[in-house]
């Protein structure tokens, strides 16, 4: 039986495990990424390995997330890890020179080769053939210092593209058909793996828009083949040196396939809050929009970008809409000012921003009370833009770009006009912003300002474990729920005291003091619970506020990953109608903890309803051992002992 790419690359990486779907296996990792605001927990826990240098092939530090400076904390994280990548060979990528999944690809990305990040975005690298997963910190911290990357052996989904795109439909949108078909917990253990006739006229931005989004589908990753349009774009990068052909075996096989004509894909939108809530432009045509904001790791390359010149070209930004733009890199910047279209930019009235991340992450440009926002993003979550009454739509540039002008939902077919873009044959190439590793580490020092403070780490599990139900929240909690992230909070990302006073406050305000007051207690979710973001402090928050265990139907995978790292048990209903039962308030225990949790169940009586649930807990040896130590740092520590 032939394997298909994702278990090529797989079974070349292959540590530990057998590659049977749900089993857990160990990889090898090739490369990692890190950016500022997940950044410098991860450095810190690297360090507290006491490991010289990195042992991974490459390792990049990105700014990208906090650039506003705003006072002394985000300015002292940036001086950390630039300091502490030079002094531990790693790569350190400037504030200004891009959103790390953009330079990634560009600068660093190998078809083949496994890349681990700590951003949930990080599957962009299989737009070129890598296997590119998301992770907490911790565990890209464990693969810098060349330990071994866990993960439950995925499924693989074929999804065949035929067909061709008709002309203003996008990447974008076929992501979002796929979101429509699969839903956000539609990818969960699951890989999805691009093929057909319809790839070969997909450029390789195209297929990291495509992979990019493959995180709001909860995939563990997507990949693409690498090919000649691979080979192109790494050529032009002059980066040839390093593509390989990379397809699934003729005979490979693949544990579900889903067939897409790209010829019957219509301009879409994901409507307020969920990435999933997709709908036809054409439906929603008409609505006034306030702000349409272009940019993002999912779409900000140069082709995006061009394309957006193009329709803006000697027209107007509507007086009604406050377009802002980030490019995805300073690459793609450079370029853009090189050939003009910077200036069509500029000139039709759109408002620049730096090379980062920005309003994707509620880094300013927060919509006004009850606005329309157009986004080229990824996310679309309430309150993730800054203004909580706000409703945002996930949409294409040429979208955006064409309802800018006409400050309404526009259908970017009534646009009049080419925008047809060549990919080019050479980019522009100047890595002067990619600080190198220090030669002599000896001489640096690494400087870690006030606001960088200790992690919380957790104790033994205990033979009793008991405490209140402090919150109930329902299906599709994402991480922005748990530990929101905006101009206000991503300066304090090392500094988990104060962040978390802020913990699960968009769901209940009463959240932080409710825990302090009970000494900790339990967590109850419904489906898909920690959706969204790797960002490990929505397990670190609620650690340091003394939850011990979180009850839900089920989990999202890299933040049940994360609370298991944490020591924090993850259990998920048997009966999902017990979820109903439970009510916030009520008095839970766990009683012989140590024991149950050496088993797959594990009984939590409600004491106050005089009851009790079967509850699963779906880990591997490895995870248990970590959720009996406490988490994964006092099981490194007991393994070095
Ligand atoms: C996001 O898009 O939510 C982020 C900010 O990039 C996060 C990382 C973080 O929370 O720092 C992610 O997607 O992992
Ligand atoms: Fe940055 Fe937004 Fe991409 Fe997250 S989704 S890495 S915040 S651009």
């Amino acid at each position: 039986m032939g394997l298909n790419l994702t278990q090529k690359i797989l079974k070349a990486h292959l540590v530990e495990g057998q590659m049977i779907p749900g089993e857990e296996i160990g990889i090898r990792i090739d490369q990692t990424l890190t950016q500022d605001s997940t950044g410098t927990i991860a450095y810190l826990q690297f360090q507290a390995m006491g490991i010289d240098k990195v042992k991974t092939e490459r390792s990049v530090a990105y700014i990208d997330h906090n650039m506003l400076q705003q006072g002394f904390e985000n300015a002292d994280d940036h001086k950390y890890i630039q300091t502490v990548a030079h002094k531990h060979g790693i790569y350190f990528s400037r504030p200004g020179n891009g959103i790390c999944h953009q330079v990634h690809l560009e600068r660093f990305g190998v078809p083949g080769e496994t890349l681990l990040g700590s951003d949930s975005h990080t599957p962009t690298g299989g737009g070129i053939g890598m296997i590119a997963i998301g992770a907490g910190g911790l565990d890209v911290a464990v693969a810098m210092g060349g330990g071994t990357y866990y993960i439950t052996m995925p499924k693989v989904i074929n999804v065949k593209l035929t067909g061709s795109l008709k002309p203003f439909v996008t990447a974008k949108d076929i992501i979002l058909e796929v979101l429509r078909k699969l839903t956000v917990k539609g990818g969960v253990g699951k890989v999805l793996e691009y093929t057909g006739d319809g790839i070969k006229n997909l450029t390789v931005p195209e297929r990291a828009t495509i992979t990019n989004m493959g995180a709001e589908l909860g995939a563990t990753t997507s990949i693409f083949p690498s090919d000649e349009v691979t080979k192109a774009f790494l050529k032009a990068q002059k980066r040839e040196d390093v593509w390989v052909e990379l397809k699934p075996d003729e005979d490979a096989e693949y544990d579900e396939v889903i067939e897409i004509n790209l010829s019957d894909i219509e301009p879409l939108t994901a409507a307020p809050h969920s990435p999933d809530n997709v709908k036809d432009v054409k439906e929603l045509e008409g609505i006034k929009v306030d702000q349409v904001a272009i940019g993002s790791c999912t779409n900000s390359s140069y082709m995006d970008l061009m394309k957006v010149a193009k329709i803006l070209k000697g027209k107007s930004v509507h007086p009604d809409v406050s377009l802002v733009i980030a490019p995805g890199s300073k690459q793609v910047l450079t370029m853009l000012a090189a050939n003009g279209a910077l200036a069509d930019l500029i000139a039709a009235g759109a408002r620049i921003l730096e090379s980062g991340c920005g309003p994707c992450i509620g880094m300013g440009q927060a919509p006004a009370t009850n606005a329309v926002s157009l986004r080229t993003f990824n996310r679309n979550f309430k309150g993730r833009c800054g203004t909580v009454s706000a409703g945002v739509y996930l949409v294409s540039p040429e979208t955006a770009a064409v309802s800018a002008i006409t400050g309404k939902l526009t259908d970017p077919r009534s646009f009049e006009g080419n925008i047809d873009v060549e990919m080019p044959e050479e980019f522009t190439i100047d890595d002067n912003m990619i600080i190198p590793p220090a030669e002599d580490p000896s001489t640096v020092e690494v400087i870690q300002g006030p606001n960088i403070k200790p992690f919380p780490i957790n104790t033994e599990l205990r033979e009793e474990v008991t405490g209140k139900v402090l919150i109930k929240v329902e299906d599709n909690i994402t991480t922005d729920h748990i530990m929101p992230s905006n101009a206000k909070l991503l300066p304090f990302r090392s500094n988990i005291p104060y962040l978390a006073e802020y913990c699960l406050t968009p769901c209940n305000p009463e959240f932080p003091a409710r825990a302090k007051e009970n000494n900790g207690g339990f967590i109850v979710g419904g489906e898909n619970y920690g959706q969204g973001s790797s960002r490990e402090h929505a397990a670190l928050a609620p650690l340091y506020l003394g939850v011990k265990a979180v009850l839900v139907k089920s989990f999202a995978r890299i933040h049940k990953a994360n609370l298991i790292n944490s020591g924090i048990l993850t259990l998920t209903f048997k009966k999902p109608e017990d979820y109903d039962k439970i009510q916030e308030f009520d008095e839970l225990v766990i009683e012989n903890a140590i024991e149950q949790v050496k088993g797959d169940t594990v009984i939590v009586k409600n004491k106050t309803q005089n009851t009790e649930y079967e509850m699963s807990l779906e880990v591997s040896e490895r995870e248990r051992q970590m959720l009996l130590l406490g988490g994964k740092i006092n099981l490194i520590k007991h393994q070095n002992a």
